[in-house]
């Protein structure tokens, strides 16, 4: 038996602290978690229950557990021109790092938007300022993108806008109306282009080498499904007149599924126009109603969230595969919250931003809490039928390859799931469907352990499968005993192994250690 024949990585993550405080049975109405804050952009969960929110004129403020908004900022920067996603290291509970984009003015500076990572200090706030990326994303104080997010691979998603110059998005050679994929370990090497990215072969120029996908005109949201696929939403022409085959498109809001160097078409097609070699959306607004989508969520229903600005409204998907089944339209009309521009899934809730003024620090973080359900067994299982790409005609074959992820993303993505649910939801439920899309077909262990010092671990919860497309993750007897008590401040260990059928013997490849319970 070769150690080829085995594999078995380990890794460990916090998953307790992050708990519902609320229990609903549905989804309500909203709630105001804070309120006096001007253009909040981004909301960030931070696993001790503190949150961080970007404000778009140039600061992060800190909502504390108890939802009072601390006056001082984590961090702010009166040159910056906006302060726009924010994002946590996968290993945040070790090495303390969040992400941050900034726009600067174009005309004062080359490199005027940048990835900036920080080290969050025990009291919140940003310190440590370091630009990891500046590789000459333009700015117009518009059309920026701006959203950032770690993929289930472990990598940094960048979103950038076409700056109103729409020759830039089919410019590969330019790192406006694109995703931008970097790396980031969280030390050195971080913001450099990842080997696998989709135009990184050797003698390709600097800029290509950091292109995910291409064509968009003004990406907004990012998030991964329950198969571990990205989403994004785009802002369409709105009524602007540009050289295409047909003038004066207006509206056309876009919700895309993102594929690995695949061109969304911006300025060529709009909407659901379609042409061979360009991807068309999922879905689209028409050309008569306009969206303006903010951020984009997945909750831990599966479901696609998105919400609207001039929409003033929140959409919502059920996804099965690339198609979505049925669509419910939120909080809209009078009385209702208005512009809505992020969404963000975490601690059993999904937290939405207002965005009704630009120039008043009146603006409010909302909650919503979810229902308890997982995803629906029918998008767990379109997992396995699903190709790397949703192929056809018009896909960028050169380009596309089959979903491969390792057992340390995927267990980023459960411990994503299991944080989404709450321990509180998964000792109500009992179990937690997991997806093993992009895994092997070999057979894998999950366990849901308590580290105890001295001591062999508890085993809380376990899941096993072979090529099934999912996984459930059972409690076990000391599980639930742990879990009706207080669940908070325990550490908690997620590890998994993936070996080959009536495989002997295996091999721990990898143990990252996160010192859980404490923030
Ligand atoms: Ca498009």
């Amino acid at each position: 038996m070769t150690l080829r024949a085995a594999l078995i990585a380990c890794l460990v993550l916090l998953v307790g602290l992050l708990v519902p405080r609320a229990e609903a049975a549905v989804v309500g109405e909203p709630t105001v978690v804070a309120g006096g804050l001007e253009v909040p952009w981004e909301v960030l969960l931070l696993p001790d229950g503190r949150t961080l929110v970007t404000e778009r004129p140039g600061r992060v403020r800190v909502i504390e557990a108890n939802d009072v908004l601390r006056p001082e900022p984590a961090y702010s920067d009166p040159a910056a021109v906006k302060f726009l996603g924010m994002a946590l290291h996968p290993n945040f509970a070790s090495n303390r790092f969040v992400y941050l984009y900034v726009t600067y003015a174009q005309s004062q500076n080359p490199n005027a938007s940048r990835v900036i990572r920080f080290v969050l200090d025990q009291n919140a706030n940003l310190t440590s300022p370091e630009t990891v990326f500046q590789g000459g994303i333009k700015s117009d104080g518009n059309h920026d993108g701006g959203r950032i997010a770690f993929g289930p691979d472990g990598k940094l998603y960048v979103t950038t806008g076409d700056v109103h110059d729409p020759a830039l998005p089919q410019d590969l050679d330019s790192l406006n109306g694109k995703i931008l994929r970097l790396e980031a370990p969280g030390g050195p090497g971080d913001g450099a282009a990842p080997a696998d990215n989709p135009f990184n072969a050797a003698g390709e120029s600097r800029l290509r080498r950091f292109v995910w996908s291409y064509g968009h005109r003004h990406p907004q949201g990012i998030d991964w499904d329950v198969c571990g696929r990205m989403w994004e939403t785009e802002h369409g022409p709105s009524g602007e007149a540009y050289t295409g085959s047909i003038p004066n498109r207006g509206s056309r809001d876009e919700i895309n599924r993102i594929d690995r160097g695949a061109n969304y078409g911006w300025p060529v097609i709009v909407g659901d126009e379609a042409r061979a070699g360009m991807r068309s959306p999922v879905v689209s607004s028409g050309d008569s109603t306009t969206w303006a989508p903010g951020g984009l969520a997945f909750g831990p229903d599966g479901r696609l969230y998105s919400p609207l600005l001039a929409g003033q409204r929140l959409l919502d998907f059920g996804i099965v595969g690339d198609s979505t089944t049925d669509r419910r339209e939120l909080f809209g009309g009078a009385g209702g919250p208005g512009r809505l521009r992020d969404a963000t899934a975490g601690r059993g809730f999904l937290w939405l931003t207002t965005s009704n003024s630009t120039t008043a620090a009146d603006e409010r973080v909302l909650r919503v809490p979810f229902d308890g359900a997982g995803p629906s067994p029918a998008a767990l299982a379109a997992c396995s039928t699903l190709p790397g790409g949703s192929g056809g005609a018009d896909s960028n074959a050169d380009v596309q390859t089959p979903v491969r992820i390792s057992l340390k993303d995927a267990l980023l993505r459960w411990s994503r799931r299991l944080r989404g649910v709450g321990l509180r939801g998964l000792a109500r439920r009992g179990s937690l469907t997991l997806s093993r899309y992009g895994l092997p077909a070999r057979a894998l262990t999950i366990r849901l352990e308590r580290r105890r010092r001295g001591r062999r671990p508890l085993v809380l919860a376990v899941a096993r499968g072979n090529a099934a497309t999912v996984v459930k993750l059972r409690l076990t007897k000391a599980g639930r005993e742990t879990l009706r008590r207080r669940p908070q401040g325990l550490r908690l260990v997620l590890r998994a192994t993936l070996r080959k059928a009536g495989g002997a013997s295996s091999r721990r490849s990898r143990v990252v250690v996160v010192r859980a319970g404490r923030g």
